[in-house]
């Protein structure tokens, strides 16, 4: 009796929309936008964690590489948020079946749905304010963004898994489950808006990384031609406390079988070498720069050190995350690979690491340490 008076109270859907095909259509976007975001996502956990089992195999070419994979990450996830909406809101009258319980399996599967939609909005969240760099929450972003991420996928095959027949059946645009519902004439012009909010957005952000499109880069944070230099920065001299280093006391340690000292006149009496690399920010921008200054390689080897050596480099940042960065030899190694001193034909500016910097290829951004005083062979 209680139960039909509930009954009776929920909503009806009148909606044409929110059938099996719309999802299945909807939901193969925002799973091909999910999958990119992962397999991207984990290539840059591992890039920004190498750890001892990856510090010496991972690959210093092409010199795109972590840009293209950091680019694709943030662009995914930022596509993916209007599709998410989408997709909810085609399933949202589910909330409202009638009983709500049908016993254990159909539990079980309500729940990994609460899992799933949970994950996906705090991931996507939580990746969209990092692009920002506003961390509102009690937590440390990178482990827990990666963590969910798994419990993300996970509870993504289980639903993938339990819709198989369902998605099965309406994969195409003709098959009998499909044509049965019908609506096409709706469901194109709802699936049409749907891609026009996707494409804007990406539109209007991926600018910040693809900089071919960067006229486009409306609602992105950073534009790749604002900031000193002509290249943006993401942590300024005046926050890393190393706005006063003065270049006729600076000088840099090199460490090994013959350690030594050298001031910024030395260092600038050492052949010199130009490269044209990306700094590619893990928050999303990226921006291709012109460098010039000593090779690492030839530091190393003047303290008798091999070429191929792993490498420490020490900034003269007090405290961060990234004071310190360790590089493996096949970084080190590479010719391109610099302790920069100049970047688009001036001396660094204080923000871009005055007096020395690292520019390698391939590495993302939080390794291009800024502010260097010390590197040493390992
Ligand atoms: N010492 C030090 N180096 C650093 C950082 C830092 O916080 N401290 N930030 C890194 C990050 S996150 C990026 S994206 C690049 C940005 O370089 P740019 O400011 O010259 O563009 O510098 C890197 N080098
Ligand atoms: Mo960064």
């Amino acid at each position: 009796m209680a139960d039909m008076d509930l009954q009776s109270k929920m909503p009806v859907f009148k909606g044409r929309l929110h059938d099996k095909r719309t999802a299945t259509v909807i939901g193969r976007w925002l799973g091909a936008a999910v999958l990119v975001c992962f397999v991207t996502g984990v290539i840059s956990h591992y890039v920004q964690h190498p750890g001892s089992l990856f510090a010496d195999v991972l690959p210093s070419r092409p010199t795109w590489g972590y840009r293209l994979t950091q680019g694709l990450h943030v662009a995914s996830g930022i596509a993916a948020i209007p599709l998410l909406f989408a997709k909810l809101w085609t399933v949202y009258p589910r909330l409202f079946d009638w009983p709500p319980l049908r016993g254990i399996r159909h539990g079980l599967e309500r729940i990994s749905v609460a899992v799933l939609v949970a994950a996906a909005v705090f991931q996507l969240l939580t990746g969209l304010l990092n692009t920002v760099q506003w961390y509102p929450w009690p937590f440390s972003f990178v482990p827990v963004h990666f963590a969910v991420a798994w419990l993300f996928v996970g509870a993504l095959l289980v639903h993938i898994a339990v819709k198989l027949p369902a998605i099965r059946a309406h994969w195409r645009r003709r098959s009998e489950a499909t044509l049965r519902i019908g609506d096409a004439a709706d469901r194109r012009s709802f699936v049409l808006a749907v891609a026009a909010a996707a494409g804007a957005v990406t539109l209007t952000t991926v600018g910040q990384s693809l900089t071919p499109l960067r006229r486009f880069d409306l609602f992105a944070p950073r534009h790749p031609d604002h900031g000193p230099q002509g290249l943006p920065v993401n942590k300024t001299a005046a926050s890393a406390g190393t706005d006063r280093i003065d270049g006729s006391t600076w000088h840099l340690d090199v460490t090994g079988p013959r350690p030594y000292t050298l001031t910024l006149d030395e260092l600038r009496a050492l052949p010199q070498h130009e490269s044209e690399l990306p700094i590619a920010c893990v928050e999303g921008w990226s921006k291709t720069a012109h460098w010039r200054g000593v090779r690492i390689r030839d530091l190393l080897e003047r303290a008798g050190a091999p070429a191929s050596s792993r490498v420490r480099v020490t900034s003269a940042q007090t405290g961060g995350a990234y004071r310190v960065m360790e590089m493996g030899r096949r970084y080190a190694e590479d010719p391109l690979t610099l302790l920069a001193l100049e970047l688009n034909g001036e001396p660094l500016s204080p923000d871009h690491g005055f007096p020395a910097r690292i520019i390698a290829p391939n590495r993302p951004g939080v390794w291009q340490t800024k502010w260097v005083t010390k590197v040493e062979a390992l």
